[in-house]
């Protein structure tokens, strides 16, 4: 099941919410310093063992103090006019986030909308590429039941949707 909600993703409760993180993985501005700053400083230290994430993958780490048991760390690309294989980038954070899923028996995945604040990526394109990768995630078999996409805003939210609604 897909579900469109509004609120902060820091304070759901699923087995795995993802990040839109950057390739140091060290925390940032926007959903990347929410998650770290509700994770707490044990988030930080393991991410820094990493060791980084090229853009268009994804790294799984603990939730420590946040509600979710896992974080799944994507680097998303930053949106330089769509000719850079943004497109094609952003999917790949998506489908990553699903094989990590497979390999830690994770049931439940909350998204936020990658690359749509600081990285500037459209709005509306980049529901429609997560959306098309979600489904067809799910129309493969994959073990997570439940997926959240969740908005910052009530304008996002009714995008989202509106994206939604032309998946039929
Ligand atoms: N819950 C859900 N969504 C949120 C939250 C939240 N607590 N806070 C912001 N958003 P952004 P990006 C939405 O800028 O574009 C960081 O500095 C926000 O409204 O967080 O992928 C990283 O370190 C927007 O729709 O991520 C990178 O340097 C969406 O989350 C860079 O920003 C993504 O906005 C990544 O940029």
């Amino acid at each position: 099941m897909v579900e469109i909600i509004k609120g902060d993703i820091t304070a759901l409760k699923v087995d795995a919410i993802v990040n839109a993180a950057n390739p140091t993985l060290l925390g940032g501005g926007g959903v990347d310093g929410a998650i770290h700053r509700a994770a707490g400083p044990r988030l930080k230290a393991e991410c820094a063992m990493v060791g980084g994430c090229p853009t268009g993958s994804a790294k799984l780490t603990d939730g420590y103090d946040l509600p979710s048991r896992f974080v799944i760390h994507a680097v998303g690309p930053v949106w330089h006019g769509g000719c850079e294989g943004e497109d094609e980038l952003l999917a790949c954070c998506y489908r990553t986030c699903f094989q990590l899923a497979e390999e830690h028996r994770i049931n439940s995945l909350a998204f936020p909308c990658i690359s749509t604040g600081v990285y500037n990526f459209p709005f509306e394109r980049a529901c429609g590429i997560a959306l098309c990768e979600i489904f067809r995630a799910l129309g493969e078999g994959s073990r997570v039941r439940q997926v959240y996409c969740v908005c910052f805003s009530d304008e996002d939210l009714e995008r989202y949707q509106r994206i939604l609604a032309t998946f039929g």
